[in-house]
């Protein structure tokens, strides 16, 4: 069951220089950076709010961010929705007919279990499914 959103990502080129921009500009509470290794990325976190907003900078040229960021440039790049149970959420999905990228559960920041959903399953959109942890 998914219970709420749990953060907004967006890709940034620069995460110094965008932390200064979502502080000192919109005046967020910044709550740290973090680096994922499994997923090539390192982020910084803000609180708005229970919902949080995740900057994502790439960790190398063949990190996802990488290639959004070549196609695309800078903005939002996923939802991530918190669910109670993601092995469950995972099932329930693929039998509505959603791609799953990730079949199984993979960790992503705080050491969350973490998979994501192809946007072409779920309106253009990559979401993100996420159960925390301790
Ligand atoms: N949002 C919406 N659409 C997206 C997208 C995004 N973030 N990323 C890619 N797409 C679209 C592309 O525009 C493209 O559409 P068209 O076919 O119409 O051009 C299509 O999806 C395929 O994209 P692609 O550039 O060819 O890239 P890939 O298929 O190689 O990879 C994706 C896309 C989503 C499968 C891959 O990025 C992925 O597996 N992402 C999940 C993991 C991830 O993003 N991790 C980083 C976040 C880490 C964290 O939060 O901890």
């Amino acid at each position: 069951m998914i219970k709420k959103i749990d953060h907004i990502a967006i890709a940034v080129d620069n995460l110094e220089e965008e932390i200064g921009r979502y502080t000192d500009v919109l005046g967020l509470e910044f709550l740290g950076t973090e680096v994922v290794k499994e997923q090539k990325v390192r982020t910084a976190f803000f609180k708005v709010g229970d919902v949080h907003i995740e900057l994502l900078e790439p960790l190398s040229e063949d990190s996802p961010i990488s290639k959004f960021l070549e196609k695309r440039g800078k903005g939002i790049h996923h939802i991530s929705y918190e669910v109670d149970n993601i092995e469950h959420q995972i099932k329930e999905l693929e039998n509505n007919g959603v791609r799953m990228l990730d079949k199984e559960p993979r960790i992503g920041a705080h050491n969350a279990k973490i998979a994501f959903a192809h946007p072409k399953s779920l309106s253009g959109v990559l979401c993100e499914f996420v159960e925390k942890g301790e």
